[in-house]
This record gives C-alpha cells, sequence and structure tokens, in this order.
C-alpha cells in the first residue's frame, strides 16, 4: 500500500507538530480513547439507532473487517454517498480503521459526478444507502459499475438486492486489520465546491483534519453535556467538521443525524434530545426563524445556531437571537481548510456583521489586488490563505493545482473580502464564477458544458442572479440554434444528463447572440459579467 501524503514542505509540518496543533491522533486512535473512556455514553443517535462510543467503535471494526473480506486492500479509495443516518459514521470509522479511504459524495450527486470522482480518486469500492427520499441508489450504484469497471465493491446500507449489505458483510475473522494509519496520511478525500469546471478531490491528513475539528469543538464550547443535531449532508465539510459530527465525538458530545434539515422535522428532534448546537445556510436558517415562533416544539435547548456556506445578511442575522433566542455564530469556510468563526462571547454587532476570524493563530491570511499586492487596511481585496489545515494541493490534478495555489503555497479561495481592525473577515462577494446557490456550489462552466451537449443550443453563459430565499440562482443565457427548445423541456433534458438536481439551472432565458467587442470575443468571465448586468438592469427598468 502506498499512503496519499499531503504536501506540506517539512519545516512547516515541524512548525505545525511543535506549536501542538499535529498531535499524532488517527481518527481510529481518537474513537477508542472515547469508547474506553465512556464505553456507556450514547454518541450516536440517527432513525432507531442509538449507539454508545463503545457500540460505534465495534460496529466499526466489524465493518473493516467485513470490507477487507471482500477484497478491499487498505490504501483502496471508497466513494461514500450516504444520507444523515447513524451508518454514515460506523462505515467511515470501518473506512479509517481498515486504512481504506473515503472519498465523500453527497446525496444528491449522480451518474456524472459519481463516475467523476470514481475516476479520479481511482476509487474500488461504493457505500451507499439502499434509498433515500425517493431515489434508488442501488440503480445509480449499477450504473456506476457499467461506466468505471474499476469499481469493484458495491455495499449497501440496507436492502442490497444484487449486492452485499453493509449489515451481512462476511465476518472476517480470519481478516488481520492493518496498524494503524500514520496521521500524516491522507484519511479522505473531500470534495471541492466546483468553482470551475469538475469538483475537485480535496486530500486531507487526519493531522491536519483533527485539528481542525478538535480547535473548533473548543470554540464552540462543546464537552460532554452538548448535542450536536447534524441539520446539513453531513458529507459536507461543514457539518462534518465545523465542528461538526466529528468535532462533537472527539469532545465526547452525542451527535444526532436529522434525515432533513426542515423544521418539521428538526424542530422534534431537538425538543427530544435536547440538541444545544446545529449548524445551517442561510435559507434553511431563514426558515427556520419563520417557523419557530409558531411551533408547539421546545427548542430552548439550543444554545447555539451556526450560519455558513453563504453570505447570511445582517438584517436576517439579527433575528436569531431574539426569535430562537440561542448564540448566532457566522462560520465562513471552505473544504479547502481555511475556517472562520464569530465567538460565542463576540459583542452582537461583530457577531451578526462579520464572518468571523481564522481557527488557528498560524492561518496566514493575505488580502491582495489583482495585480498581486496587498491592499490597503480595511479595503476588499481576494483572499488568500495558508494554515495548518489548509491543502497545498488537489488531489491528481495539476492544472487545477497550477491556478489554485501560488509558489509559495497558498490557497486561491476566490472569494473577496475585508478585514477588521479586529482581524474579522467580511465576506464582499467572489472573484471566479461560480454560483453558491444555498450553499451548494456551481461551477457555471460545467454547467455550460452540459448545456452545448444539446442538439439545439449553440452557446450558452451562466450566471448567478440575486434570490430572495436562495441568496443566488442559476440562470442560463442561451443561444439557440435550429429549432428553440422550450425553456422547460431544456431543463428536463438537463435533468436527464445525471447531474445532482440542483445544478439544472433555475432560469434559462434565450437570446439572439452574445456580445463580442472589435478585436474579437470577450472572455468568459466579462461575457457572464455583462449578460448578468443588462439582465438586472432591464428587471429593475
Ligand atoms: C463551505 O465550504 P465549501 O467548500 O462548500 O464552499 C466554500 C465557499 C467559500 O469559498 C465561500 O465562497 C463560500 O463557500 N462561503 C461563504 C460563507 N461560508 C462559505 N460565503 C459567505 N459567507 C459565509 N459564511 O461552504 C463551508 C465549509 C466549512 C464551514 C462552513 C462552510
Amino acid at each position: 500500500m502506498i499512503p496519499l501524503k499531503q504536501a506540506w514542505p517539512a519545516e512547516f509540518a515541524a512548525r505545525y507538530r511543535a506549536a501542538g496543533y499535529w498531535r499524532g491522533e488517527t481518527f481510529t486512535s481518537f474513537l477508542r480513547e472515547r469508547a474506553a473512556a465512556m464505553p456507556e455514553r450514547i454518541a450516536v443517535v440517527g432513525g432507531d439507532q442509538r449507539w454508545s462510543f463503545a457500540e460505534l467503535e465495534a460496529r466499526a471494526e466489524r465493518i473493516a473487517r467485513g470490507l477487507l473480506a471482500l477484497g478491499l486492500k487498505p490504501g483502496d479509495r471508497v466513494v461514500v454517498q450516504l444520507p444523515n443516518i447513524a451508518e454514515f459514521l460506523s462505515a467511515v470509522f470501518g473506512l479509517f480503521r481498515a486504512r481504506l479511504v473515503p472519498v465523500y459524495a453527497l446525496p444528491a450527486h449522480r451518474i456524472v459526478e459519481i463516475a467523476h470522482f470514481a475516476r479520479t480518486a481511482q476509487a474500488r469500492g461504493y457505500i451507499v444507502a439502499a434509498g433515500h427520499e425517493g431515489f434508488d441508489y442501488r440503480t445509480l450504484a449499477a450504473e456506476a459499475r457499467r461506466e468505471v469497471p474499476a469499481l469493484d465493491h458495491v455495499v449497501v446500507v440496507g436492502d442490497g438486492g444484487d449486492f452485499p449489505s453493509l449489515d451481512t458483510l462476511p465476518p472476517g475473522d480470519e481478516v488481520k486489520l492493518p496498524a494503524d494509519a500514520d496521521p500524516s496520511e491522507v484519511a479522505f478525500l473531500q470534495i471541492s465546491g466546483g468553482s470551475t469546471g469538475l469538483s475537485k478531490l480535496i486530500p486531507r491528513t487526519h493531522d491536519d483534519y483533527i485539528y481542525s475539528f478538535r480547535a473548533s469543538a473548543e470554540i464552540c464550547r462543546l464537552g460532554p453535556s452538548s448535542v450536536y443535531l447534524a441539520a446539513l449532508p453531513v458529507a459536507h465539510n461543514f457539518p462534518m467538521s465545523s465542528p461538526g459530527v466529528f468535532g462533537a465525538l472527539y469532545a465526547g458530545s452525542r451527535v444526532v443525524l436529522a434525515p432533513s434539515p426542515s423544521p418539521e422535522v428538526a424542530f422534534p428532534l431537538i425538543a427530544r434530545e435536547s440538541v444545544t448546537i446545529t449548524g445551517l445556510v442561510p435559507p434553511l436558517a431563514l426558515l427556520w426563524l419563520q417557523a419557530a415562533p409558531g411551533t408547539a416544539h421546545d427548542l430552548s435547548s439550543l444554545d447555539v445556531l451556526q450560519v455558513g456556506g453563504a453570505k447570511f445578511l445582517t438584517e436576517s442575522a439579527r433575528r436569531v437571537k431574539p426569535v430562537l433566542g440561542c448564540t448566532l455564530q457566522q462560520v465562513f469556510g471552505m473544504a479547502e481548510g481555511l475556517v472562520n468563526y464569530t465567538r460565542l462571547d463576540d459583542d452582537e454587532e461583530t457577531i451578526v456583521s462579520t464572518q468571523g476570524r481564522p481557527i488557528s493563530p498560524d492561518d496566514e491570511v493575505l488580502i491582495l489586488d489583482d495585480a498581486g499586492s496587498p491592499v490597503p487596511e480595511g479595503e476588499a481585496g481576494n483572499l488568500l490563505t495558508r494554515g495548518p489545515y489548509t491543502i497545498r494541493a488537489y488531489h491528481n490534478n495539476d492544472g487545477a493545482n497550477a491556478r489554485a495555489f501560488t509558489p509559495d503555497g497558498f490557497y486561491r479561495t476566490g472569494d473577496v473580502v475585508k478585514r477588521t481592525p479586529e482581524g474579522y473577515l467580511v465576506v464582499q462577494g467572489r472573484a471566479n464564477d461560480h454560483i453558491n446557490r444555498a450553499g451548494e456550489k456551481i461551477s457555471a462552466e460545467e454547467i455550460e458544458d452540459h448545456l452545448l451537449g444539446h442538439a439545439n443550443v449553440f452557446d450558452a453563459a451562466v450566471v448567478s442572479l440575486p434570490d430572495e430565499f436562495l441568496g443566488e440562482r442559476s440562470c442560463a443565457f442561451v443561444i439557440a440554434q435550429g429549432e428553440r427548445p422550450k425553456a422547460a423541456a431544456l431543463k428536463a433534458w438537463m435533468r436527464t444528463r445525471g447531474l445532482a438536481d440542483f445544478k439544472v439551472p433555475d432560469q434559462i432565458v434565450f437570446v439572439d447572440a452574445f456580445e463580442t467587442t472589435a478585436v474579437g470575443k470577450v472572455s468568459r468571465k466579462e461575457l457572464r459579467a455583462s449578460l448578468r448586468r443588462r439582465f438586472l438592469e432591464q428587471a429593475e427598468g
């Protein structure tokens, strides 16, 4: 087995170890410690499952044996596509125990994304739920196996049909479990928001990721009496690690997995389980603010509501405390690393009007103009960052690495921010063309490429438009060729492409031509900006 390694230069790794950020822990070692220290304490609640720390560890070990007995080998990558169910945690801790490397996909992903992850990660395994929200993932798994034949092993949570199910894996009594991972090894591959083109894979090590959620748990004051509700899909970095399910388990807190973030599902869970903290994207926070005053459920246990993934407007932020009676925490993070939090004891103005400050004293933050020079203090510029839990390179993607990282290892976030004199960041917007649709990131380029696959589409440009509820919605400007399709028909056709549903354009506008300048075509970036500007001007006028 050749473990995947991250690319921090030795002197940085030494510094991060010396500072006590990287402590040599692994996922397996921390779960083992919690299971030994508090075996009977309930760790995970999901559906009708309630598992103690000892039971979670025992289940993980069984799964590790079963997966190796199936034929997977330590070091193999395994795509994990599970909703918020208890088995998400037993499966991934099982993978860690077997030194298999999870690749996290969202439940919304479909064949295009899954095949891309499987190919890029050279995955050999794929773990899915039988079904979720009316969708049969076994059909998707069969399709994925046809497209990516290297995907040898599909395992299903629930009734596997033709595939083995997680509950009936071979016991693997003869399997010798591997020694624990080196903490500097890549523990898993996370997916990027996909700012340009297809999603990239983000390699995170035990050392760096555990530091990020341990420090996050401290910032959020998690302890054995805390109860964390995972309302957003746990495969996303925010509910996974900020402090998320892993930070909660690390702190000995209880994790409650909500099958849906809607108030109808989440509010009764908060009341029943005495939830103390949860995280939402802004549109859901608005929905909760609307639903809370009339609810019959007791939400008084909730101490902290985190909001992040997209900009939470100050006026909405102000309503959290009066309406929900809890402390708001703004979270501005990215799967590539850097996470900023407002602190629980910050004054109200800081909490409602900033997106927080970095986790670590060693998070280096640069705010640069387009020429690469620092902007004057307090002015807006491009955010670049480097630090003890921000990656230095994507997995297997030289082209993206050359664009996204500076030669001295800073990650270009693509976000435009200002910094307050106290060191808090205020997000102003974005330099690159992706649509942040309710926290889901959509690459304009990826959607344009799909639209161009339609026989009656000559050209397409995809932009974000402001949306009262979603924050941003996607709009495709399309030049037709031959017979102009109906917008609804084009959307329906996009749905047949095997893409995550959130990527289907919310709106399609047909135009006769795109502008060109005297010297030739304008850049895609300028074109998108000008289409967007003209459309908004017309809408206002
Ligand atoms: C989180 O991670 P990703 O990887 O899905 O998206 C990262 C991008 C950021 O670069 C920024 O453009 C946007 O999402 N974003 C925000 C934001 N939080 C994220 N923009 C404005 N205000 C915020 N509070 O979205 C993510 C990862 C960990 C924790 C929280 C969010």
